[in-house]
């Protein structure tokens, strides 16, 4: 008897094989022969997004009406989410079926799978995390929703032009974007400039209300987010912003046909382009529009799907626990207020009370100058009612800090949410700290330097607000999908819920010692480096030797990060190598990846160096290969997905008290890389895990940094007295890596000799004899891989699966709710 299909729902070949052909004909307009590859990838795309729609349409209707259920909203300016087929195949678990079925088609499913252009919706770390946190709520069963800005534009595409960063649109819809749904009936209407009154309702009542000078509309594009081998699912919701109308018919029948235009062209632009983060916040008028409009998009949608549910307003708290990530959402403390004030009609006590045990807020940053700030005047003129709710809330806040506080007239100008230094702010920071029932850092030690530093004074007044709940990263995506070669080997090893239970990799403890298993680990890495190295060649031209040892260093470029000082290390080499051409050198490859923020001109220029050193030692016939130094352009969740799997040495080298966790060094770690690194960030906790002899450790702590900032720290002296550093810093200056030209480096090295902010050169001589340690180590290539399958085994920790479970029970108070699908 011939088995009936499901088109939509059905997940075995036969079924999928039809759902492809028919999206093809009906969606895309064409017969499989005469198909492109980019109409096979969105008719398999829409075959796989009917199948994520069954399983997310149903959990809502569940979670919604359930009176007892309290939802997560996750928050942030940012969502990096990397391509979706792959994963949502792997999270349905039918990989090898599509890839049967596609390939029965005819087509090669790997090109497939490489025609999709990953939304690029985020700088970093912080969006990626983001995105992490997406994929394990939906594994773990935690009902939840997602909240964002559909970027027309996201983050740059770089390329390298004779060693420069230059910048490209990122147009990554202009082939269509298979995974969202617009819902424009669920739209919403959002308020800026103008001004304020005061108006009596129906009963005299004095009430305030806000007259605004145009409204935005907000329009939502749900993307499913489907759980690892579970039956729920949940969603992004990103805002696009549109006119109001099309046109704006008044300006148009008086003839201002311009300002029409101008007035539909001004609110699409609030949507138009992901800000590249490490810039300055001052003054960015745009970027409050873009903080101010999703915030209360999404407020006002989630008080929607409340109030329909029969929820009252001061209940709003019992249905959703919002997640602030990081402050670019921080208004929605102020936007909360004034829906409950101005449209539920709360009085303020209430509101208020609702306001606080709804919000719980995330810190990713210790440096200063990333705290956001918006100028008063500025901040007046576009959300002057949100400015009177804040002053409104300062102004009360204030009054207990006074009663706590009444002989510190200091901490009650530091914990204002207004700065007046000369010219006045708000501070986001201190408004998502008042405003919230739960404060967290990212890792152990950025927790405690909050705690000590930028948010003490909150400590003094809510001490019992805080909490640190370390990062994690979904495996998953970062080893099922992007290592399927280690995936194997495991699951062949120890069975195969381990991407569930991360912990479950502790079993690989004894095969540390096996040397059959161990061989298989060593052909899996050098498989990986194979692949990398081919696209190398393929992208860009360089040989490099997949027996080398892969040096890398993959992240933002930034000063803090300190590229720079793995540079000074390969000159090292390559200077004792011109000094002595037979001295034994490990082979290896450097690499590096990583944009640079395009106003950042020191982090541009370190790419500029990095490629003309490359340049120099790549051609360089006393080096014979013995090192490579390649620059990879465009960073991104693709190619990070090729590079984590094909690195020995992953390089964490930060200043320490700098990097708040960082989430690449446990993506490495846990495909069998071995760490070269700081105490900082989540570095410690992975040294902790790992076992501190698997581990490369050097440098100053994070309290030995102040110590020696504090003791007039002259880098001067270093560079007199340690002569490879003092060879390196004049080589640079030489000309020989800039045609000539000896000024080109030197912001770079004036930088690091007079001031050297980062403490590259304090740290360079540890830093160096931590190197020779590691090519002593990578010698002997079977200890090199017990350290490696330990680092794997123990990086069960790290599974963003543990940090959401950590939210779960500790901040949201939420719990999973099992969805049965027949
Ligand atoms: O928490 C995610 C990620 C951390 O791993 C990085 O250490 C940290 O630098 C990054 N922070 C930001 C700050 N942006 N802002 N605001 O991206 O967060």
């Amino acid at each position: 008897k011939m088995k009936m299909c499901n088109i939509r729902t059905g997940l075995d070949k036969a079924c999928l094989k039809e759902a492809i052909i028919d999206h093809l004909f009906y969606k895309q307009g064409c017969e499989p022969e005469g198909a492109s590859i980019n109409d096979v990838y969105l008719a398999v795309s829409y075959a796989l997004r009917d199948r994520l729609l069954h399983h997310g349409l149903k959990t809502f209707d569940a979670v919604l009406e359930d009176e007892d259920i309290r939802l997560v909203s996750y928050l942030s300016a940012e969502f990096l989410m990397g391509p979706q087929l792959g994963a949502n195949l792997i999270d349905l678990n039918i990989f090898d079926e599509m890839r049967q079925a596609v390939t029965e088609l005819g087509f090669d499913f790997k090109l497939v799978l490489e025609q999709e252009e990953e939304p690029g919706l985020g700088n970093g770390g912080l969006g990626r995390l983001a995105s992490c946190y997406m994929d394990s709520l939906a594994s773990l069963e935690i009902p939840a929703i997602g909240y964002g800005i559909r970027y027309e534009f996201g983050i740059f595409d770089q390329e390298i032009k004779d060693g420069w960063q230059v910048e490209i649109t990122d147009k990554w819809l202009r082939y269509g974007n298979p995974w969202e749904i617009a819902r424009p009936e669920s739209s919403v209407n959002v308020y800026f400039g103008g001004y304020t009154e005061q108006y009596s309702n129906e009963i005299g009542k004095v009430l305030r209300r806000w007259v605004p000078s145009y409204v935005v509309k907000g329009i939502p594009y749900d993307t499913s987010e489907m759980g690892y081998k579970v039956a729920s699912c949940n969603f992004l919701r990103l805002w696009k912003s549109e006119a109001i109308e099309s046109f704006d018919f008044s300006s148009f029948n008086h003839g201002d046909y311009y300002k029409a235009v101008m007035d539909k062209i001004e609110s699409e632009n609030i949507s138009k382009i992901l800000y590249p983060n490490d810039e300055l916040y001052v003054g960015k008028q745009l970027r409050l529009k873009q903080q101010y409009f999703f915030s209360s998009c999404s407020l006002q949608d989630m008080m929607r799907m409340h109030l329909e549910n029969q929820g009252k307003p001061q209940d709003f708290h019992k249905k959703w626990a919002i997640q602030l990530n990081d402050t670019h959402p921080a208004i929605s403390v102020a936007e909360l207020m004034r829906i409950l004030l101005d449209e539920c009609k709360l009085d303020w006590k209430t509101a208020w009370e609702t306001t606080q045990q709804t919000f719980s807020y995330t810190n990713h940053t210790l440096l200063p100058e990333a705290l956001e700030k918006w100028p008063l005047d500025l901040f007046k003129a576009l959300l002057p009612r949100l400015l009177e709710i804040i002053y409104e809330i300062n102004y009360r806040f204030l009054e207990e800090v006074k009663r706590r506080f009444p002989e510190d007239n200091n901490i009650l100008s530091r914990l204002s949410l207004i700065e007046e230094t000369g010219s006045s702010y708000v501070r986001m920071a201190n408004l998502a700290c008042v405003g919230s029932y739960a404060i967290n850092g990212v890792a152990s030690l950025h927790t405690e330097l909050l705690k000590k530093n930028i948010l003490n004074d909150w400590v003094s007044m809510y001490p019992d607000k805080f909490y640190n709940i370390t990062n994690g990263i979904t495996p998953r995506r970062f080893v099922v999908l992007s290592n399927p070669g280690l995936s194997k080997l495991i699951t062949k090893n120890i069975g195969d819920t381990w991407p569930q239970y991360l912990n479950e990799l502790k079993k690989l403890e004894p095969f540390a010692y096996d040397a059959n298993f161990k061989e298989q680990f060593r052909q899996v890495k050098i498989e990986n480096k194979r692949i990398l190295s081919s696209v190398i060649k393929d992208r860009i031209g360089i040989v490099v030797n997949p027996s080398s040892m892969f040096d890398v260093q993959v992240k933002r470029i930034h000063e803090y990060k300190r590229q720079h000082l793995n540079v000074l290390h390969i000159l090292t080499l390559y200077l004792r190598i011109k000094s002595n051409p037979d001295i034994e050198i490990q082979p290896r490859t450097f690499i590096f990846w990583g944009k640079a923020a395009p106003g950042y001109f020191m982090a541009k220029l370190l790419i500029k160096l990095i490629n003309s050193v490359g340049n120099l030692v790549n051609n360089d016939f006393d080096v014979r290969d013995r090192i490579k130094v390649v620059f990879f352009p465009d960073f991104n969740v693709k190619n990070a997905q090729l590079i984590y799997p094909a690195a020995d040495l992953s390089e964490q080298i930060s200043t320490s008290g700098k990097e708040a966790s960082g989430t690449g060094n446990m993506k490495f770690a846990l495909n069998g890389a071995l760490t070269i690194g700081t105490l900082d960030g989540a570095n410690i906790e992975i040294r902790e895990e790992v076992g501190y002899e698997n581990f490369f450790l050097f440098g100053l702590t994070a309290s030995q940094v102040i110590e020696v900032k504090q003791n007039n720290y002259d880098p001067r002296f270093i560079y007199e007295n340690n002569m490879e550093l003092n060879a390196v810093i004049k080589f640079i200056n030489s000309g020989i890596l800039s045609n000539g030209d000896r000024n080109l480096f030197k912001p770079i090295t004036d930088n690091l000799l007079y001031g050297d902010p980062y403490l590259l050169l304090a740290d360079y001589p540890l830093y160096i004899s931590c190197q020779d340690i590691v090519a002593e180590t990578w010698k002997d290539k079977d200890k090199w891989n017990t350290m490696a399958v330990l680092n794997v085994a123990r990086m069960g920790k790290f599974s963003s699966d543990r940090s959401i479970n950590d939210y779960c029970e500790n901040i949201w108070k939420v719990k999973p709710f099992k969805l049965k699908i027949e």
